[in-house]
Parts: C-alpha cells; sequence; structure tokens
C-alpha cells in the first residue's frame, strides 16, 4: 500500500491538463467511482488493525492532495482561455449584437399614455379589423357620410348591413369601453388606423392616434379644456398654452380644434407655425348624446368629452420632421438619428 501511495504522489505531481475536459478525466482517473485513490479506500479495509492508523492517516492525506491537484487543474484551464482543437477561444467574450432603437412613434405614444395614466385613465386597446357598427353608427355618422364611402375607408367585406372595415379611428376601441362598463369611465386608447388616402408628405393611409374618453355625472367642457391644457404643458414644457377653435365631429358637440403655442418662435412666427405662433395638436368635444345612448349610457345622467390625436403629427412637432413617410419607410439613416432615446 505504501508503494501505492508514493505512486499516486508521484503521478498527481506530473499530472497537466490542457482543456476542461481533461481535467475532468484527471478527476476521474484518481477520485471517481473507480479511480485509483477511491480503490486504495477499498483495500484499507482489509489490512491488519494495526497498520490502520498509519495508512488512514496516509490515505487522507492523499485523497486531499489529489481533490486539491484536480481543483487546480481545473482552474487553470478555465482561467487560461481554452483553445479548443478547432482553434476557437471559448472563453473570449461574444460579439456584441447591434441594439436596434424604438421607433419615434412608438417613443410619442407612450409618452402619451404615460401622462394620461398618470392622470388616472386606463389604457384600452381594440380589433383593427372592425365592423360598421362600431366604427361608424354608434357614432353618429349619417348614413350617407362621406367617410363611409369606398374612397375613405378600406372595406374587407362589403355588400351587407354590418360590413367588416379596417377602423379608421380608435372612436371603436371607446365604444366597446361604453358597452362593456359602467361610468364612471376614464380611457386611453391608442392605435394604428387606415385611411383611404393618396400617400404625401402630410398624409398617409395607415397612421397612428391616441383618443381619449372620460364620462361620468357632471362633466363638463371645463373638465376638458383643463385636461388638454395639463396634457399640453406636460408634452411641450410648462411654458405651453392652447386655444381652441370650434369644429365639428359627428360624435361630439361642441367640437372643437385645439392648438399649442409655437414652442420654437414662441409667438414670434417661423415656418414651422407658418408665422401664426400656433400648431394645431388634436381634435375633441363633449360626447354627443346620440353616442351615449348607442352605447348604452344615459345622457340625461351622465356626460362626457372626448379628443384624438395623431401620434405622427405630434412627432413631427416634436422633432420637426418635415415629411411622413419618414416614418414608414424605416431608413436605417431616419432611425438612427433616434437612437440616443434608447435606455440600455
Ligand atoms: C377626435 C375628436 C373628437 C372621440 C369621440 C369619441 C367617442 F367614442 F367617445 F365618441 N372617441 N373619440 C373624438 C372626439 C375624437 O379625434 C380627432
Amino acid at each position: 500500500m505504501k508503494e501505492a501511495i508514493e505512486q499516486i504522489k508521484a503521478e498527481l505531481a506530473a499530472l497537466k491538463a490542457k482543456t476542461a475536459a481533461e481535467a475532468e478525466e484527471a478527476r476521474v482517473k484518481y477520485l471517481g467511482k473507480n479511480g485509483k485513490v477511491t480503490k486504495l479506500f477499498d483495500d484499507f479495509r482489509s489490512i491488519a488493525p494495526e497498520m490502520k492508523r498509519e495508512f488512514g492517516q496516509k490515505l487522507n492525506e492523499l485523497k486531499k492532495a489529489a481533490t486539491a491537484k484536480i481543483e487546480q487543474l481545473k482552474e487553470e484551464v478555465s482561467s487560461s482561455g481554452e483553445v479548443e482543437a478547432s482553434g476557437n477561444d471559448l472563453s473570449m467574450p461574444g460579439d456584441r449584437l447591434p441594439l436596434g432603437s424604438r421607433h419615434p412613434v412608438s417613443i410619442v405614444r407612450q409618452q402619451i399614455v404615460d401622462i394620461f395614466r398618470k392622470f388616472g385613465y386606463d389604457v384600452a386597446e381594440g380589433p383593427e379589423i372592425e365592423d360598421d357598427f362600431h366604427v361608424f353608427e354608434a357614432l353618429n355618422f349619417p348614413p350617407n357620410h362621406p367617410a363611409r364611402d369606398m374612397q375613405d375607408t378600406f372595406f374587407v367585406s362589403a355588400g351587407h348591413e354590418n360590413p367588416l372595415l379596417l377602423r379608421t379611428h380608435t372612436s371603436s376601441i371607446q365604444v366597446r369601453t361604453m358597452l362593456s362598463q359602467k361610468p364612471p369611465i376614464r380611457v386611453i386608447c391608442p392605435g394604428r388606423v387606415f385611411r383611404n388616402e393618396a400617400i404625401s408628405a402630410r398624409a398617409h393611409c395607415i397612421f397612428h392616434q391616441v383618443e381619449g374618453l372620460y364620462v361620468d355625472k357632471g362633466v363638463t367642457f371645463a373638465d376638458l379644456k383643463q385636461a388638454i391644457l395639463l396634457f399640453a404643458r406636460e408634452m411641450f414644457g410648462p411654458d405651453a398654452n392652447i386655444r381652441m377653435r370650434p369644429s365639428y365631429f359627428p360624435f361630439t358637440e361642441p367640437s372643437s380644434e385645439v392648438d399649442v403655442s409655437c414652442n420654437i418662435c414662441h409667438g414670434e412666427g417661423c415656418n414651422i407655425c407658418k408665422g401664426s405662433g400656433w400648431l394645431e395638436i388634436l381634435g375633441c368635444g363633449m360626447v354627443d348624446p346620440n353616442v351615449l345612448k348607442a352605447c348604452g349610457i344615459d345622457p340625461n345622467v351622465y356626460s362626457g368629452f372626448a379628443f384624438g390625436m395623431g401620434i405622427e403629427r405630434i412627432a413631427m412637432l416634436k422633432w420637426q420632421v418635415n415629411d411622413l413617410r419618414h416614418y414608414f419607410e424605416n431608413d436605417i439613416r431616419f432611425l438612427k438619428e433616434f437612437e440616443t432615446s434608447v435606455e440600455v
């Protein structure tokens, strides 16, 4: 036994490993179930009792030394960089994947939604393929309204009472919300919308909207005005002001268009605001009683306001982008402009 111990000691001293696999092989050879050191422990059981003390101690030392040596080998192969037969150094750091950036429309949508969430609005979404009822009928569009025309709306199916179509605004989400919830209702509805328009610098057949709705007892136009003012100041800075111009939408009465003070020239007049000092940002109004009725809400008990804005338009004002088409073409040189907006 003595010779065996000495022999293994010598072997351990000379032991080398170039790879993790070799180090593991060495561990199995000496300390594995049928390893040389393990074997000696088996032999130890059958030696004369008076020898046990001496060899017990030696064997324990041997096992300790073997364990330490193999630990050391494993350490060496992992820290020195293991070069495989293929020549690949598996310990090298990997190539960095280039990180994309968020699309400007996505950045602005999130910003708008976050502002209204702070005001206590819930976020709601709905289907892009809708039907006539949710997009037009419930929203007080008369049967012969031009928006219902093939020229303005993309139809998925036609020739029957409630045709399927691509939604032309996200108001259909608000119709669904009113049909399924009781007031008080406060929702903000972001989404993609579709209109059959010729593509130009100012118009596109696909764009993004955020619409909001607030229905409760005693909601007034003053509440609407204050909500829009607070939104404008969160979005465009604490110095922003708004002005409201009378307008018309089938789903609201009265209706208004809202301008924000030009944050480029501060009223001096520049080519962004075309010298007026004001920029149009959204449309809004008090929800028409006919709409509340169609959505199962009693207009004698409740009132509400609603508003809608185009995300691309807000993003154009924010970054002074002069052509809407940039948002859809995904030219990498344009998208890279927004790289600093990525939070890593
Ligand atoms: C706008 C302008 C004014 C609007 C109305 C509704 C609903 F469903 F409550 F009737 N949702 N959104 C609305 C009102 C949208 O976008 C320019």
